[in-house]
């Protein structure tokens, strides 16, 4: 079986980027007037509902407030995460979200390897496209066969509706492809699609469960941090690269 593409989330999995979703979230909730104000804790819980909107939904459904109140809250939504995201991208195109270690090495990998390159996410085009941009260059959104983003899925993660959408765009079947994730809901899409699934948790998500995982790594390692002994014994080498994969899934795949 050849490894023919990577479906790759992007919060979490590309760049450690929540932190900075939470600060977007804060910043528009002051320039709005709403006496919100999410800590990290509060965060935490709000982020197992995916998606910006959705989550903004939840917070507001926990609220202590009339239905009337709520109901106007709910018709904000829309205003407010436009600003939240206004937010997010001026702080990514500053620079203040780094890719995740061994991230442009593996895509970088990927393109030797003529391995496709994909996304699956819950976050917005927009947000996709200034971390892109930012990483690797204007011509960023090149090395990208498909983008499956946002509200392109009925349902997000943990439905497996992106990772579907991005197959069929592929014209590739699950078994020929490999996800990369680091979070419980997007590991649950992923394997609901019948992929074989890759988890790099992130400092958000690190306590979650992950045994439906294929693979669980630290991260995905480099020349400067290889991974540690216990994880690169796991895959015979301190990085993981596209041999790794490839070598991972077959194994997988001739046992079937
Ligand atoms: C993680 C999410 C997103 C982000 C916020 O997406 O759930 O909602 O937290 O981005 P991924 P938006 O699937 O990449 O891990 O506010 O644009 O939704
Ligand atoms: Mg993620």
């Amino acid at each position: 079986m050849k490894l023919r593409a990577l479906i790759l989330d992007v919060d979490g999995t590309l760049a450690d980027t929540e932190e900075a979703h939470r600060c977007a979230f804060n910043e528009a909730f002051q320039q709005l007037g709403l006496d919100w104000n999410w800590s990290p804790p509060t965060y935490a819980q709000l982020l197992l509902t995916t998606g910006g909107k959705e989550r903004l939904a939840a917070h507001i459904a926990s609220l202590p407030v009339p239905p009337a109140e709520r109901r106007a809250l709910t018709d904000r939504i829309d205003d407010i995460h436009r600003a939240k995201t206004r937010n997010y991208t001026r702080m990514v195109l500053a620079g203040e979200v780094p890719l995740r270690d061994g991230v442009a090495r593996l895509l970088d990998d990927a393109a030797r390897s003529r391995v496709r390159l994909s996304i699956a996410t819950t976050t917005t085009f927009a947000n996709i496209e200034a971390l892109l941009r930012t990483s690797f260059g204007e011509d960023a959104l090149d090395r990208f066969a498909v983008i499956g983003a946002g509200d392109q899925a009925a349902r997000k993660k943990p439905a497996p509706d992106i990772y579907e959408y991005v197959l069929r765009q592929l014209n590739a079947s699950a078994d020929e492809c490999v996800a990369i994730e680091d979070s419980a809901n997007g590991l649950a899409a992923a394997k609901a699609a019948g992929l074989y699934t890759i988890v790099t948790p992130s400092y958000w998500t690190r306590s979650e469960d992950f045994s439906a995982a294929d693979l669980v790594l630290p991260s995905l390692g480099s020349a400067d941090k290889p991974l540690p002994s216990h994880a690169a014994s796991l895959i015979g080498s301190s990085m993981l690269g596209i041999r790794e994969i490839d070598r991972q899934l077959n194994a997988v795949r001739e046992c079937e």
